[in-house]
């Protein structure tokens, strides 16, 4: 039999060498002369879309016709990073590609850099979302992330003069190969006007809501395909815009501006991101962003429900809606009233579908970031949700008052309604009340939302609440991101691991044997010297790859995660050089990146203070080299690939008890470095699982950090009583570091003597204390070497895959569904 190989299909060296160029000049309008860098990259990325197509229509054709439980991922936030280089590694076309690519005199991974990453999120809980999906593809398993398409994601940052700067992210400015607007898709959602009660054809009573205004949205669908699997999901992303390009009416009477200005009132609910990891309390825009997706999302699984069945009784046995924290709980409110007002369906069997579909995830204890709406602002923009808000309040608080007969304090305790001061609807609440399962995302923070922030729904309903530790994809953490790390490890015991990532543990035997230490030490050394060349040519600063510890610090900028603690350590590190340029000391290269939330001040002031600091200790001649600070600019998935293979100490030091959990402590740890932390978010269990003896503990643990704070924390003691410590600070508030402007950083000094919330000083010393025990262990090579192996072999659990088959097993309660290749 002849085996012809199609042009859109085919993935021989030959075939994709001519698929390029067509797609050149077909899709690009270009000859290779005149062609830029990046109509090349296009060129590629729609020679890899058509070859996961296939692949992706038959997997969407699969879960129509059988019937199957959908996983629906419902997120404010995504941020898939790169797609090219992913696609080529799940679709097992990398080497031909590159092959193809050279053939035609390129280098592929000039390519794979020319990819605008799409930051459609702030940190850990959309850099989740994205590994959650691609771990549901690669199990198998049906899913649509639902989300919205912002036109510009998460500022770029640049750094002047030390400075954080915002640079708009105008991300679609060379055009997206990856995604696929479905206009025919497109659904209408209302906002504000009022609602009317009526009576029905059947007499019955029936509320409708009459919004003042619509705004259509518009599904823009990306591929997301598993690893070596047939199944590709679909990210489908909301665009808002106008019903109409034109108001006519305006138009008619002349009114021409008033008519473009709807249009772009309409447009502006997905425009932009809202860089803050905080709570945005009080912006209509948020509220109308978040209740935006979420409507379009309901509107479209109910469309799709009823392509197949009669009706919508068995629509939560079809459909888990999982709620990325708080932001997408509207839908709780959404789904009761597209049920009741809209379906026809009576209160009590809509909530039963309403619970039994959705289900909620909490991403943090910090209290402040709690959501809630004022019911001014809730009750303007969506009057009907609101009054079925109170409805489900009035029915709730009735089950209160017969659990708790005696106790009139439960009820503003649980109330969907915060009455304290001015009245708020508490979205926790709601999503706690509308879900049949609550999870938190790493057992520290499990327990201690069910001791504190959730304690009465955790006595309430012991049985709705599970833990769920967050897990990374190994493909993109791994794979993509280290392929010196992935050889090394397949040449030991096969390839695996990329799908079952507990099979690291095979690699424990060889952390005796000398050979593989060395060949290990050898591809640390490579990883770094990739990472030194580029800050090389990035910041211009000049690091040793060799003999300097790489010390990474990567992580949004917040106090809570306290960079400026770090900065503490870099000082005390530098006093003792000054005091005695001879000193026998471990070279340290500490590497920074992070941003800060634009109206964030403190967060921005640190990024400054590590910066001067760097200018300081960079250029100190008695340092001779031995520290190097480093801030790589506009943190983002993108830049993050080369740091996390490259670090040999990880640093993790938030304030235990604030951290839900961290996913980049996985990323590292995975990449064989070894973490130096506290007892916060899954920090805890990375080091049950690396063993005590292979992970650096220091720091109060959250039940003292309370206790601490209880009784009355005192900084100044701390401050008075350690001399290293007190020349540190003392040295920060005299201008050392800020010789032009002397009083640069007294609001954080201020802060850290008078408040010090996060208890940066109770926890200096130990901190101190365990950074001298990291650099005596790193001048034994060899043992560092072992314990870094011991890392990955024992990492295995935090692949996101087996997440994602404790979600399924004990939330969703959805099975794999295999998905066949031919048409
Ligand atoms: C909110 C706020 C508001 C006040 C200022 C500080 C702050 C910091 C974080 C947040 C929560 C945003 C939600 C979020 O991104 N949570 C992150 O979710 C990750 C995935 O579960 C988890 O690994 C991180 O620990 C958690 O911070």
């Amino acid at each position: 039999q002849i085996q012809i190989e199609d042009d859109r299909t085919g993935i021989d060296v030959q075939t994709l060498k001519r698929a390029f160029s067509d797609n050149l000049f077909y899709a690009l309008g270009k000859f290779p002369e005149i062609a830029t860098k990046n109509d090349f990259y296009m060129a590629l990325a729609y020679t890899v879309r058509d070859r996961l197509l296939r692949r992706w229509l038959n997997s969407q054709e699969t879960y129509l016709k059988q019937d199957v439980k959908i996983v629906c991922y419902f997120s404010a936030e995504y941020l898939i990073g790169p797609q090219l280089g992913k696609n080529l590694i799940n679709l097992a076309i990398v080497e031909q590609v590159r092959q193809a690519v050279e053939e035609c005199g390129l280098n592929l991974d000039d390519l794979i850099e020319q990819e605008e990453e799409p930051g459609l999120g702030n940190g850990g809980l959309g850099r989740l979302a994205a590994c959650y999906m691609d771990s549901m593809a690669t199990l198998n398993i049906p899913a649509i992330g639902y989300g919205i398409r912002y036109e510009f994601g998460i500022f770029d940052q640049e750094i002047c003069e030390g400075w954080q700067v915002e640079i708009t992210d105008k991300w679609l400015r060379y055009g997206n190969p990856w995604e696929i607007p479905r206009t025919e898709a497109t659904v209408e959602v209302g906002l504000g006007g009022y609602t009317e009660s009526f009576y029905d054809e059947n007499n019955r009573y029936r509320v409708r809501w009459l919004p003042d205004r619509t705004v259509k949205g518009v599904p823009y669908d990306t591929p997301i395909l598993g690893y070596k699997t047939n199944t590709a999901n679909t990210l489908r992303l909301w665009k808002a815009e106008a019903p109409e390009s034109f108001n006519f009416q305006a138009f008619n009477v002349g009114d021409y501006y008033g008519a473009v200005n709807e249009k772009t009132y309409s447009e502006n609910i997905t425009k932009v991101l809202y860089p803050n990891d905080e709570p945005i309390q009080g912006k209509q825009l948020r509220l109308e962003q978040q209740f935006f997706f979420v409507s379009c999302s309901l509107q479209d699984m109910i469309r799709l429900h009823l392509a197949t069945q009669e009706n919508l009784d068995n629509f939560g046995e079809l459909f888990a809606a999982q709620l990325n924290d708080t932001h997408p709980s509207i839908g709780v409110a959404e789904l009761m009233r597209l049920l009741m007002d809209v379906h026809d369906y009576e209160w009590e069997q809509a909530w039963e579908i309403t619970q039994k579909t959705f289900a909620y995830t909490n991403h943090t204890l910090l209290p402040e970031a709690l959501e809630k709406w004022s019911l001014g602002l809730f009750g303007s923009l969506l009057p009907r949700h609101l009054e079925i808000i109170y409805e489900i309040n009035r029915r709730f608080l009735h089950e209160i008052r017969t659990h708790y007969p005696n106790d009139v304090s439960k009820l503003s305790n649980f109330s969907l309604i915060d009455e304290t001061g001015e009245k708020y609807v508490r979205m926790a609440h709601l999503a706690c009340v509308g879900s049949h399962a609550i999870n938190g995302v790493a057992d520290l923070h499990t327990q201690l939302l069910k001791q504190d922030v959730l304690r009465g729904f955790y006595e309430l309903f012991p049985e709705k609440f599970t833990n769920k530790t967050n897990g990374v994809t190994p493909r993109r953490w791994i794979v993509l991101s280290n392929p010196e790390l992935t050889e090394l490890i397949t040449s030991k015991i096969g390839d695996n691991w990329i799908t079952h990532l507990e099979e690291l543990q095979q690699l424990e035997p060889f952390a005796d044997d000398p050979n593989f230490r060395n060949a290990w030490r050898q591809m640390k050394q490579q990883v770094k010297t990739r990472l030194a060349r580029r800050i090389e040519k990035r910041c211009g600063i000049t690091v040793d790859p060799n003999y300097s510890l790489f010390d990474i610090h990567v992580k949004r900028i917040h106090e809570y995660k306290r960079q400026h603690l770090n900065v503490l350590h870099i000082i005390t590190l530098y006093n003792r050089i000054k005091k005695n340029p001879n000193i026998d000391i471990v070279p340290r290269t500490f590497i920074f990146g992070g941003k800060a939330a634009p109206s964030y001040f403190m967060a921005k002031l640190i990024i400054k203070l590590i910066n001067s600091v760097g200018e300081v200790v960079n250029n100190d001649p008695d340092v001779r080299g031995r520290l190097k600070v480093v801030f790589i600019p506009d943190y983002n998935v993108t830049n993050s690939q080369p740091v996390y293979p490259a670090a040999d100490l990880s640093e993790q030091i938030s304030t235990a008890g604030k951290e839900a959990s961290g996913t980049g402590n996985m990323k590292f740890s995975l990449n064989g470095a070894l973490t130096i932390g506290t007892l916060d978010g899954a920090n805890v269990e990375i080091r049950q699982q690396v063993g005590e003896e292979n992970f650096f503990l220091f720091g109060l643990k959250a039940e003292e950090v309370s206790q601490m704070k209880s009784q009355g924390y005192n900084p100044w003691e701390f401050y008075s009583s350690n001399e290293a410590l007190r020349e540190v600070i003392d040295q920060i508030s005299s201008g050392l570091f800020s010789p032009e402007e002397s009083n640069l950083f007294k609001p954080l000094v201020d802060s850290l003597l008078y408040h010090d919330e996060y208890m940066l000083l109770a926890d200096y010393q130990s901190y101190i204390d365990c950074q001298d025990r990291v650099s005596e262990a790193f001048r034994d090579w060899d043992n560092w070497t072992r314990m870094s192996i011991l890392n990955t072999a024992r990492m295995g659990i935090f692949s996101s895959d087996r997440a994602i088959r404790e979600y399924c097993q004990d939330i969703w309660n959805v099975q794999a569904v295999p998905v066949k290749l031919e048409d």
